[in-house]
């Protein structure tokens, strides 16, 4: 398996020198559209999601592993940061905005477009199943603040109190200074983008944080945005994103990447290609980290960031995995 890890693990430095010498802007030169045939053999299932996020990987490939969904895979999987006290960047014990106050952001999308999202929701511990509610028990796509938990609640989801005395001591430390300088990679256990294959060849994504830390409150950033942190087209795959939403908004990311996939770039190219587009609208790149991971319907996979750090873990038939993306700065 190291072998095939260090293959991988060039094939996504593979992208970075090929980027060096071919724009991956869309050009003349690009493959036609749909060029992705459904019929190939694919690796799956699959299952990729942004950072070190190995147990929230493990808990979908339990589920893709024995023949469930992409849909649940994806949940349950992106329910394990969710839940833990210690990951301060998403659901509970995730860092609060200014004013203290914990507002969560987060969406699921399958392979047949049908998604749902929920934002600047507060009190409840797994946004990510409110959304998959929203998309299942409404007419609606997206819900935000207080109809968002009036929702919750009468979906029989219970209200929490979701900052942990670790959290609330760290925001008193920062109110004494009270400088906004989002950190580029948090080590560990990040804000999470899962994207899963499963042995049925559907595709599903989610996308759940609690945002940048410190942020003003009412702010939303690019997660819960269908297309901004996370698009899937069952026909050609999947991308989410990562780091600062607002770069990631104005270009649309996770739509962006997808299109990029139909046009033929592969996983590792359509997140370069994205990242370069970030890059270009961004006078500020240099300050900031986005990241994207790529899925596409034959299960490759690939990522991509602004600055050096960014990794994401998978876990396949041969096995789980972290992969160091490539990046534009050296
Ligand atoms: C946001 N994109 O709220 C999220 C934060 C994030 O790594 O991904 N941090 O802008």
């Amino acid at each position: 398996m190291g072998t095939r890890r260090d293959f991988i693990k060039n094939s996504a430095l593979g992208g970075t020198l090929l980027g060096s010498t071919l724009s991956l802007s869309t050009s003349s030169a690009r493959p036609q559209a749909q060029r992705v045939n459904k019929n190939a053999a694919a690796n799956k299932p699959v299952v990729i999601a942004t950072w070190k996020n190995e147990r929230a990987v493990a808990a979908a490939w339990n589920v893709l592993s024995k023949g469930g969904s992409a849909l649940d895979a994806v949940e349950t999987g992106v329910k394990v940061p969710e839940g833990d006290p210690h990951d301060t960047s998403v659901g509970y014990g995730g860092r609060p905005d200014r004013d203290g106050m914990v507002t969560l952001d987060s969406c699921i999308m399958d392979h047949d477009s049908n998604c749902g999202a929920v934002a600047f929701l507060q009190h409840i511990k797994h946004p990510v199943s409110v959304a998959r509610k929203v998309m299942t028990d409404t007419p609606h796509v997206m819900m935000v603040g207080d109809g968002a938990l009036k929702f919750a609640l009468d979906q029989g989801f219970k209200k929490e109190d979701l900052l942990t005395e670790e959290s609330r001591a760290h925001w008193l430390k920062w109110l004494e200074t009270a400088e906004y300088k989002p950190v580029i990679n948090i080590e560990n256990h990040d804000t999470i983008g899962m994207l899963t294959l499963d042995s049925s060849g559907k595709l599903s994504g989610a996308c759940t944080t609690s945002g940048m830390a410190y942020k003003m409150n009412g702010r939303v950033g690019d997660s819960p945005i269908i297309g901004a942190g996370l698009f899937v087209d069952g026909d050609i795959g999947a991308a989410t994103a990562t780091g600062m939403g607002e770069a990631v908004i104005k270009v649309a990311g996770s739509h962006l990447v997808v299109e990029l996939m139909r046009q033929g770039l592969d996983p590792n190219e359509a997140c370069q290609a994205a990242v370069e587009r970030v890059i270009a609208k961004e006078p500020k790149y240099k300050e900031i980290q986005v990241g994207f991971i790529a899925l596409n319907i034959h299960g490759e996979y690939g990522g991509y960031c602004i600055q050096p750090g960014f990794n994401y873990a998978l876990y396949e038939n041969n096995g789980p995995g972290l992969i160091d993306a490539g990046h534009a700065l050296k």
